[in-house]
């Protein structure tokens, strides 16, 4: 009963907010990343992690995961039939430039096809060039604190877009970067992820080139021809800071301060091309850099939303503690916060004034017991911004099928489509078949204005 209640609720929200009028203008999708579901990856960072001792908790890796790269004709007809409008996936910088300057045609090929087999199914393609993975000859030479980072990158973007912006691909959305401060925080303030320092100076360092490669790619990509038609953005992890007590205003000012390095600032970064980056302890950078009148540096926000971080204020190094709230958990540990999007979209739109795609909203449930509800009251929360003006202009879930979830291994099934491991069968869960009900109760016919092309 209650399950129907909440699909009937469900039901109205994509009916009545996301499609019943002409000028709809929603992209429904799923997102998955390069690394994450090819198999047989190329000489990166992450190869090489996922080889290394004691770094992936079940010790496993991404030679085989989902196979995607054989396989991707499969997982579209599975996109097509659960109703969805548009596919984001990355694309392999490793792959496509395995030395630098030397260009892999055959790999450039290969996602050619692979945007083709998503149009022929009616998905409009999202690519995002860089998620989280570097070749190994970037790394080598100091990986994202590496001087020339943002040059070869701009080199890379403008050779991968020119490819695939034009015919037959005629890709036009775009994300240069996927979580940037969530790669920092992980690689720089951790042991996780590559390279596993805990270093703020490098962290801040790092955080900054990153921002720099996405103003200087930016501002190339848009001299293209037909540049300024394309839409590029990128995704940010806004996980919002809550402060462990109202009543401490300890922890309300340091959430206050943690808010302001790890989402306002990079995001006002990005946005404007006045760079302010620093965490705690290092010095921070300023840099202007100049963007002539007309070019956008964005075109939208992707916001990646997967709850929040509970901070306090502790008498000890390192001073601060940050833990999960006190709602039910994903099979990650993550607090299940749905009630935290509002704000952070409200807030987003507020300061940036652009539209919002939510680039990825997921949850690992290996029984399948919590996604379909969890979907919905995200969904909940959009609504509730757009009916009051926030342009949200998609929502991607993460994932179409489960994936290789970086230092947790293939263990979390983000999935609305099971993979057996084994055999690389595709078995979809209940939650699938929920979502599918959903999306096909928009009225037919319709596909997002934004996807129109040229
Ligand atoms: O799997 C990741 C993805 O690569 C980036 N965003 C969060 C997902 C779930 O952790």
């Amino acid at each position: 009963m209650l399950l129907k209640a909440c699909h009937l609720s469900l039901l109205f929200l994509v009916g009545a907010s996301f499609g019943a009028n002409a000028s709809d203008d929603f992209m429904w999708g799923v997102a998955n990343s390069a690394f994450q579901v090819e198999g047989n990856p190329g000489a990166s960072d992450w190869t090489r992690w996922t080889k290394t001792q004691g770094k992936i908790h079940d010790a496993s890796n991404a030679d085989r995961a989902t196979d995607f790269w054989n396989r991707y004709e499969e997982d579209f007809d599975m996109a097509a039939t659960l109703g969805v409008e548009s596919f984001r996936i990355s694309v392999a910088w490793e792959r496509i430039e395995p030395a630098p300057g030397r260009w892999d045609e055959d790999a450039l090929d290969h996602y050619e096809k692979m945007i083709e087999a998503m149009r022929k199914r009616g998905l409009e393609p999202i690519v995002t060039l860089h998620h989280f993975v570097l070749p190994t000859w970037i790394a080598d030479r100091g990986g994202l604190e590496f001087k020339e980072f943002p040059r070869y990158f701009t080199r890379y973007a403008l050779k991968v877009v020119s490819r695939l912006s034009a015919r037959p691909a005629r890709v036009k959305w775009w994300m240069t970067f996927n979580e940037s401060m969530g790669q920092v925080a992980a690689g720089y303030l951790s042991p996780l992820w590559p390279p596993g320092v805990f270093d703020t100076t490098r962290a801040t360092q790092a955080a900054a080139n990153l921002i720099r490669a996405h103003i200087y790619s930016t501002l190339a990509l848009r001299n293209l021809k037909g540049g300024q038609g394309l839409r590029i953005g990128l995704a940010h992890n806004w996980r919002p800071f809550y402060a462990a007590s109202k009543f401490s205003l300890a922890d309300r000012v340091i959430a206050g301060q943690a808010e302001s390095i790890y989402n306002k600032n990079y995001l006002d970064s990005v946005s404007t091309g006045k760079i302010k980056v620093g965490f705690p302890g290092a010095r921070a950078v300023r840099e202007k850099i100049k963007i002539p009148k007309d070019v956008k540096l964005l075109d939208y926000v992707g916001i990646n939303y997967y709850g929040r971080y509970m901070i306090q204020m502790i008498f000890k190094s390192p001073f601060v503690r940050l833990f999960e709230g006190p709602g039910p958990k994903t099979d990650m540990g993550w607090e299940i916060f749905p009630q935290g999007l509002y704000p952070v979209l409200k807030k987003a739109y507020a300061r940036y004034k652009l539209p919002i795609l939510i680039s990825e909203n997921g949850i690992a449930d290996e029984k399948d017991s919590r996604r379909t509800d969890f979907i919905e009251k995200h969904v909940r929360e959009i609504h509730r911004a757009r009916s009051e003006g926030v342009p949200v202009i998609g929502y991607l879930y993460w994932s179409l099928t489960d994936n290789f979830e970086w230092a947790e291994g293939l263990k979390p099934r983000f999935g609305l489509v099971e993979i057996d491991y084994k055999t690389q069968a595709r078995l979809p869960r209940p939650s699938f078949y929920a979502f599918s009900k959903l999306l096909r109760s928009r009225p037919q016919g319709k596909m997002s204005s934004h996807n129109a092309q040229n």
